[in-house]
């Protein structure tokens, strides 16, 4: 599914993200609650107001979740099948919500690298995004 060109061009991004990823996994965690408040209600024993310790502790496990699978790009079914079995066994959440999530990274990789956010770039983390997004639901029946 992505190519070789892709897995190059996300290991690229990726190296622009390290250093910022706890910031931008805090971020667009705090982007979705307000852009898309139904997502709220998976996480009511958490604090979702901006500048949450709860959020950005959240917010860098979710990057370091990524950041795991950029490092396994050859096989993100297997790097992420724990977090697949949680979330669909434990957390139920509904699938649609991984492609708000997914959005809200992304805008917060505009913001922050602007230019330097390419649209080889963008097309690439989407496609990359779509895979995560898929093994977190390939579980659920
Ligand atoms: Zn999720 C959890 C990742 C999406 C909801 N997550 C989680 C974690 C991680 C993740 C890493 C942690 C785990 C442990 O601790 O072990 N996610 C993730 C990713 C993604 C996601 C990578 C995509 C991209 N999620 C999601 C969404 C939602 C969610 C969309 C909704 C809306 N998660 C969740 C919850 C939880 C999680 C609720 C639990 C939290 C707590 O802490 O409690």
């Amino acid at each position: 599914m992505l190519s070789a060109d892709d897995k190059k061009i996300i290991a690229q991004l990726w190296e622009k993200v390290a250093g910022h990823q706890d910031e931008f996994g805090n971020e667009a965690l705090q982007r979705m609650f307000v852009t898309y408040p139904q997502t709220k209600t998976y996480f009511p024993h958490f604090d979702v107001h901006p500048g949450s310790e709860q959020v950005r502790s959240h917010g860098k496990k979710v990057a370091a979740a990524l950041g795991n699978a950029v490092k396994s790009l050859d096989n993100i079914s297997q790097a992420l099948s724990e977090l697949s079995n949680l979330h669909a066994y434990n957390l139920r959440v509904d699938p649609a919500n991984f492609k708000l999530l997914s959005q809200c990274f992304q805008a917060v990789l505009a913001v922050h690298l602007g230019k330097d956010y390419t649209p080889e770039m963008h097309a690439a983390f989407d496609k990359f995004l779509s895979a995560v997004a898929a093994v977190l639901a390939e579980k659920y029946r």
